[in-house]
Formats: structure tokens, sequence, C-alpha cells
């Protein structure tokens, strides 16, 4: 009998290589900054945050205790205490049963045992055939004083890691970043002025080539107003996207984060708020020519943000992030998506901070991806144009990061299924 919609969907979604292209991992290279592990994962910004609701113990003494008592309290709180039927749990549960771990039958020594027996490149590679990765686009920082020795000494790049130029300090919090850029050689002073500006896109020039990045990306406040008459604004117009359309990059923004809502929770301490899109408007009319990334943080931004994507082909909206990485939102945003873009945007990416993550987070994304182009697919078929599978494999091409690769290259998409 041949295989059902849904099943044809599902066998291309699964067989398809996906490009990551957004995430906090790193490049094996760089050392003990790639994460990875049972202890990593149970303290993820994430479920440190859900398990402050209900851990028997003060947030001040689970942060005076070591990474694995940490994730011995996060485990008893969420795992043991609780169900965990949300979904940052629901993926470390997932993940532990693509590694062919039972979590119901291996307690964490068990797990812990189990970790370290894996070799690390070995797991790399087991982790990234189970996801079905083709790349990993990672977020690197030039402000991070952990990651910037590793490439002020360099290393032997893994090509399945790519860069990304993560540039937040330097637009979020100009005045102090400007004394910090004269300490690298910079000749800024605080006043934005033709000579500052020139300095910038030197700045953003020599890591664009060090790190060889894909895109540059910011992450912004609710608050963020363009045009302006605020050094934010002042930068992106005089230097930033000079810089992007100077070196073929896109630039990405990701809108809505509230910082530090509750700095006790420390990195689980950011919140959300709907931000004004109108800036985005108003950033794709003017510059034309400038590609822009765009993944927004409220469900309230996501209708908007689809409705200017129609407006204007130079903004590519991706991702469901972080708050809105949830099923039933996944759903709503991918169908609307689909339903006013066709496939021209990028689903999701993983943002993942412990490699393992890819496992469950690829896994329920491509579940969610599959249920919603199934449905698609059902609907123009009854209305008259049923799919072939090439024309299911080029659209789960185009959206599993096809797309984005051209979008970032600039070429406009035409894909023939023949
Ligand atoms: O700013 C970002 O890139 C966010 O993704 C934050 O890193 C956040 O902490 C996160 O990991 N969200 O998934
Ligand atoms: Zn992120």
């Amino acid at each position: 009998m041949a295989d059902s919609l849904p099943a044809r969907v599902s066998r291309i979604v699964q067989a398809t290589p996906v490009h990551d292209i957004h995430t906090h991992l790193y490049d094996p290279a760089q050392g003990e900054l790639l994460l990875w592990g049972i202890d990593e994962l149970l303290v993820y910004h994430y479920l440190v945050s859900e398990a402050s609701r209900q851990m028997e113990i003060s947030l001040e003494h689970f942060w005076s205790a070591t990474r694995q008592e940490q994730a011995d309290w996060v485990w008893k709180t969420l795992f043991i205490d609780h169900s965990p039927v949300s979904e940052a749990c629901r993926g470390v549960v997932t993940t532990l049963n693509q590694l062919g771990l039972d979590p119901r039958n291996n307690d964490l020594p068990r797990l812990r045992t189990w970790y370290a027996a894996q070799k690390p490149d070995r797991f790399i590679d087991l982790v990234m055939e189970k996801a079905n990765l083709a790349s990993i686009c990672m977020t690197n920082s030039p402000f991070d004083p952990v990651e910037r020795p590793t490439w002020d000494r360099g290393f032997t790049r893994d090509p399945r890691f790519v860069a990304a130029l993560r540039i937040d300090p330097l637009l979020v919090a100009w005045p102090e970043t400007s004394d910090w850029l004269r300490t690298q050689g910079y000749a800024v002073t605080r006043d934005l002025n033709p000579q500052t500006l020139g300095e910038v896109r030197r700045f953003l020039a020599d890591w664009t080539a060090r790190i060889d990045s894909r895109y540059c990306m910011v992450s912004l406040p609710p608050s963020f107003a363009w045009p302006a008459d605020s050094d934010i604004a002042r930068l992106i117009e005089g230097a930033v996207l000079p810089h992007c359309r100077d070196h073929g990059q896109a630039f990405a923004l990701m809108m809505g984060v509230k910082r530090a809502v509750n700095p006790r929770l420390r990195m689980a301490g950011d919140g959300v708020g709907c931000a004004d899109l109108g800036a985005l408007q108003a950033l794709c009319a003017a510059h034309p020519e400038n590609r822009f990334l765009v993944t927004c943080l409220a469900r309230e931004n996501q209708h908007e943000l689809v409705v200017l994507a129609r407006k204007f082909p130079n903004l590519h909206p991706f991702g469901c992030w972080w708050f809105t990485n949830t099923p039933q939102l996944i759903r709503e945003i991918t169908t609307m998506r689909l339903e006013l873009l066709g496939t021209s945007f990028t689903p999701q990416h993983s943002d993942a901070r412990v490699l393992d993550q890819v496992l469950y987070k690829w896994q329920h994304s491509r579940a969610l991806l599959t249920e919603v182009l199934s449905e698609k697919y059902a609907a123009v078929a009854a209305a008259g144009w049923a799919v072939t599978d090439a024309e299911i494999q080029r659209d789960v091409s185009e959206l599993l990061g096809g797309g984005f690769q051209r979008f970032l290259s600039g070429a406009r998409v035409s894909a023939d299924p023949r």
C-alpha cells in the first residue's frame, strides 16, 4: 500500500540533514566551551528557572553548590518529585532515549558513569549523525573573555561548526564598549563621529575575516527603536549595515528580550517583551540592499513579523526562539508562516547550549514540521494539487536550511524539483 502523505513527509523530513542556524555550541577545538553530558543537560538555564519554582533549597544555596549537586537538585525537583512534562524536561528524556538510555531505569550515578565512558570526538559524531545535522552555527563573541583567547591562539576548524559574529555589547552598551575597543587597538571615541564609525567597521571586518562569520547577530530589548536619536541607531546605520553590505553579510536581529528581569536567576533570569516592529519595518524599507534575519521572542510579535516579511523580500523570519520553542507555539507560528509565506522562511533553530540537546530539539521540531507540512499538503491536494515526493524534498530542503543558505548568499530562490 502506497505511503500515506504524513508518512512520505515524515520520511523526507527525517532523512534531510538540517543546518542548525543558531546555537551556543562551539567547535570541539575550543575545548571546555563545548558543553555536553547529563549534568550540563540538567543545569540548562531553562531547567534552572523551572526548578527554582519548586526546589526545596534557596537559590543562594543552589548557586553555592557544585554543578553535580545542582544537577542532583534539578533532577530531584523536576523528574522525581514532579513529572517532567515541560518542553525542556521532556527534552532531557528524549535526549537520553535517543542515546539508548532509559531514564526511568537509570539513576544519575549510572547516567554519569555512561557519559564518563564516552570519547568526546566519537560522542560529537554520534550526536550529529543521530540528529542528522549538516552544520551547526555557533554564536561567537569577541567580547567574551573566555572565548576570545581560543581565537587568539588559533585552532584548526571543524567544518561542521560555522561561525556567526555576535555583537550585543557593541550595540547595547556603546559607551563602555568604546573604552574596551580602544584597548583592542581601535581608535574610537565615545562620540560616534566618522572616524569612530570607521574604526567600528574595521573591528567588524577584522572579526568577520578572523572567524569566517556567516552573519552578524544582535539581540535587542523591546524598547529598540529605529530610526532614533540613540547610539544603537547610529551604530546600526553608520557601521553595521555598511559593513554587512561591504561583506555580503546578513544582519540577524533577535527582538524582544528583557535581560536580567530577575538577576538572582543569573543566565535563567531573562524575560520577554513585545518589540516595536515599526523599527524593523523602517530598517527593511530604508535599506533594501541589506538582508535581515529576524526572530521575535514574544508570541504577540509573530503575526506582524510574518506580514512584514510579505512586504520585504530582504526580511527572512527564522526560528521559534526560546520561550516560543514549545509544541503549542511552534505549531501556531509555523502554520501562520506557511499560510502567509509559503516556504520562504526558516522554521527552526535549536539554540542548543549543550551538544546533546540537538537530539531532542531536532526530534521534537522535525515531528512538528512534519505534522504542519502534511496538513498543508493535504489541504492543497484536496484543492486539486497533489505534491510529488521530489517536490516535498525540494520544500523540506528549503525549510531545513537551503533557503537560509541562499538568503545569506543574496541569490534569488528558484528551486526546480526535476
Ligand atoms: O540571546 C540569545 O541568543 C538567546 O538564545 C539566549 O542565549 C538565551 O539564553 C537562550 O539560550 N535561549 O534559548
Ligand atoms: Zn541564542
